[in-house]
């Protein structure tokens, strides 16, 4: 039985996004979001589910500060909500809003829990939406100004900042099939807000320099890596094609400073507008490169994402394949010169139950993040700089467009007493965290 010991400074954690968890939709002043707008509209989030109160975190911080204390937790990776902070976007500030991260992040540091802080996990304000939302190059100068106004007032105590979360499913999801807010359905808007994305974590990179020269400063990207469905030479031009299409599209100008031929190739006509000086400004220099990873798209001639058969899928439909976890770590750092790494979201979502005992038994969510903690050891026995890892998530909440059906959590959810109870899987790892190592096999009851 092997055993993967980690660096001694690796920083395990578990990552939340505010949407998701805070609830407290409209109070103490706070803006109405895209997201609030879209799951208040009828057909949008299975079940009608809303993040009104989600985990009711705006009023738990503390228990849920307890909580991960109970798990070792020595990072936590959240993200702030845009319209609590400036309910319109920009302009008048919100006290109140303020104040709540204000405590939040007192809070992480009176526990010794080092604060990873998102600044935009999807929750546009509403207003800014109104004026045209990331298709409005506008937004851009909002945003770096919402980011100046966090790190004057957190930057003394949060040392790592991220701009943006997943600049490809707001893209793809946002903006092409329409699925997430603002529900948007339109190449050429898409692609325009990509790129504003871009500009929009530029300035904010600016502006987290400007006032915390010594921040560590990045970006979180989700890279899902892309694979031949079999050996021929076509399936492999399919898969690199595949990867271009979704994850070069953001590591290219992020990290070589242009857009990837194959994206011009494929949108055309509706390429993004890009004005002098803006390739330079995406592709300044960052302290650490966010990846979130959760599986793999096997890529058949066709272009589709086949399904294979004998894998097992979680609930979401992905499949569970560590090994190309390594394999894709290995690949971004080979063919870019990346500053180290953290892994800043990996989970699964699985069907749990909370059992006659009062326990919540998720043996394939402990064989899952066993596996691919092991491959991560591995990829960084092969050379690439990983610094910690943050599963997804501390605790089940709202997933989106599948609202409360999906469960991610190291905690089990009960929504209706809104109450808390660790899963074996956060037990299991919290002693992965006390021993900084993670055996082959285990245990998974
Ligand atoms: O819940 C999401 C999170 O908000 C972003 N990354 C993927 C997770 C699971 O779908």
């Amino acid at each position: 039985m092997a055993t993967y010991k980690f660096p001694h400074n690796f920083l395990w954690g578990a990552a939340t996004a505010a949407y998701q968890i805070e609830g407290a939709w409209n109070e103490d002043s706070r803006g109405e979001s895209i997201w609030d707008r879209f799951s208040h509209t009828p057909g949008n989030i299975s079940n009608g589910d809303t993040g009104d109160i989600a985990c009711d975190h705006y009023h738990r911080w503390e228990e849920d500060i307890a909580l991960m204390r109970r798990l070792g937790l020595k990072a936590y990776r959240f993200s702030t909500s845009w319209s609590r902070v400036l309910p319109n976007g920009r302009g008048r500030i919100n006290p109140k809003g303020l104040d709540f991260y204000d405590r939040l992040v007192d809070g992480l540091r009176a526990a010794n829990i080092e604060p990873l802080l998102t600044l935009y996990h999807w929750d546009l304000p509403q207003t800014l939406q109104d004026e045209g939302g990331w298709d409005n190059r506008n937004t851009a100068h909002a945003f770096a100004d919402y980011a100046a106004l966090m790190v004057k007032r957190l930057g003394d105590r949060v040392k790592y900042w991220t701009t943006f979360n997943e600049p490809s499913v707001i893209t793809f999801i946002g903006f092409l099939t329409g699925e997430h807010a603002p529900g948007i359905k339109d190449q050429r808007v898409a692609y325009q807000a990509a790129h504003h994305l871009m500009v929009a974590h530029g300035l904010g990179m600016q502006s987290i320099r400007a006032i915390e020269p010594d921040a560590n400063a990045g970006i979180v990207l989700n890279l899902w890596m892309s694979e031949p469905a079999s050996d021929s030479a076509d399936d492999l031009v399919a898969a690199n094609k595949f990867w271009d299409e979704n994850e070069t599209l953001f590591l290219d100008p992020l990290f070589k400073g242009y857009y990837p031929p194959a994206v011009y190739d494929m949108v055309g006509k509706n390429m993004p507008k890009i004005q002098d000086g803006d390739m330079a400004l995406i592709a300044q220099k960052m302290d650490y490169l966010g990846v979130n990873y959760y599986s793999r798209n096997v890529i058949g001639v066709n272009g589709k994402v086949a399904r294979i058969a004998g894998s097992e899928y979680t609930e979401m439909g992905w499949e569970v394949c560590a090994p190309a976890f390594r394999r894709m770590l290995v690949r971004i750092n080979n063919e870019y010169s990346l500053p180290p790494i953290f892994i800043t979201e990996n989970g699964a979502a699985f069907e749990d139950e909370v059992g006659a005992d009062g326990k919540v038994r998720d043996p394939r969510r402990i064989e899952y993040l066993k596996d691919h903690f092991i491959q991560t050891r591995l990829a960084m026995l092969d050379g690439v700089d990983v610094r910690g890892y943050m599963v997804w998530s501390l605790m089940d909440n709202f997933e989106w467009g599948h609202g409360f059906s999906k469960r991610f959590g190291l905690t089990y959810t009960d929504y209706a007493a809104q109450k808390r109870i660790v899963k074996d899987s956060g037990e299991w790892y919290a002693e992965v965290i006390r021993k900084n190592e993670v055996e082959e096999s285990v245990g998974a009851g």
